[in-house]
């Protein structure tokens, strides 16, 4: 996991740490930062702000060795994730009874695999989660659900193919009003900012459900357009905070950075795998020993 970023990091202290005394030298070695942080999927603004700070600290002659690159390094960007302000899902589920939580993302991200984790999730901390399947646009989605449902015995609440998901979303949580679920997991169909209709939708379904959290997934693999689909959905009904699927399989690196900078939303979870129970809280500093390591 994480590699390819952690061999630019790692390239980089190397060469600057051998060149600190030629001030050209080491302007190249961040130039060459910049470029190689984009490519592994930094989004370009961070990857700037990055190597300004890193430079103006060097100029101020705070840092003068590999161990002070390294240290300054890891503080520029946990504090990326330190802007964003925390979100604690189960404390959330204490004050609002049932939590609404609305799942979305483009197509094929994980959104329905990831609700179906966060539902085992909550129940593993004694809460009581109903799945509300409003995505009403692929047939197979229902079946998906049910799927999960059937798996992991956690409750699905169906939806029509082709019925408006809004009143799904709407008669799941009705249906759940009385029945004691704590927390009320809404998937929807997975949409691309062209498609219009889909779009207003899910302002539609937003208006109506009136959700305490929107999470917007995004899967780790899709590299420097994750930030795309951040800043499209943040438009046009607003981010809370994400969920980066498919982390098992992320070679790259720079996703969680671009996304933080980008919208100064935390992330919540990391998906691991397929498996139900293959989901982790995403924790800034684990993220951060594994592409900085304090010692190497
Ligand atoms: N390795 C891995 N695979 C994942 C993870 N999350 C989801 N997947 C896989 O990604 C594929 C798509 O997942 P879905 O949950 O159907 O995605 P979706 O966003 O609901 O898709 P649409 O509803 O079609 O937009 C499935 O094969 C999942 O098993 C993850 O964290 N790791
Ligand atoms: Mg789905």
């Amino acid at each position: 996991m994480l590699s390819k970023l952690r061999q630019v990091f790692k390239k980089f202290i190397d060469t600057a740490s051998a060149v600190f005394s030629s001030k050209e030298k080491l302007l190249n070695a961040l130039e060459e930062l910049k470029i190689e942080l984009v490519s592994r999927d930094v989004a370009y603004e961070a990857a700037e702000d990055i190597t300004t700070k890193l430079k103006t600290l060097i100029e101020e002659g705070v840092v003068k060795n590999k161990e002070q690159l390294v240290s300054s390094l890891r503080k520029i960007i946990l504090e990326y994730f330190e802007q964003a302000e925390s979100i604690d899902l189960l404390a959330l589920a204490k004050v609002n009874k049932p939590l609404k939580v609305l799942f979305m993302g483009v197509n094929g991200v994980g959104k329905t695999t990831t609700i179906a984790k966060v539902a085992v999730y909550l129940r593993d901390r004694g809460l009581r989660p109903l799945m509300i399947a409003a995505d009403t646009f692929r047939a197979a989605a229902q079946e998906q659900l049910k799927k999960h449902s059937e798996r992991t015995q956690i409750q699905v609440f169906p939806g029509k193919y082709g019925a408006d998901p809004a009143s799904v979303a709407f008669d799941g949580i009705m249906y759940a009003s009385s029945r004691g679920f704590d927390v009320l997991l809404i998937d929807t169909a997975g949409r691309m900012h062209t498609d219009v209709d889909l779009i207003n939708e899910l302002r539609k379904i937003v208006r109506v459900v009136k959700p305490h959290l929107k999470i917007l997934v995004v899967d780790a693999l899709t590299g420097n357009d994750a930030v795309e689909q951040a800043k499209f959905f943040e438009g046009a009904v607003g981010v809370d905070c994400f969920i980066v699927a498919k982390f098992d399989a992320y070679e790259e690196g720079g996703a969680p950075i671009s996304l933080v900078f980008t919208l100064k939303r935390p992330i919540l979870f990391v998906g691991t795998g397929q498996g139900y129970r293959d989901l982790k809280p995403f924790n800034p500093l684990e993220y951060v020993d594994k592409i900085l390591p304090l010692e190497e």
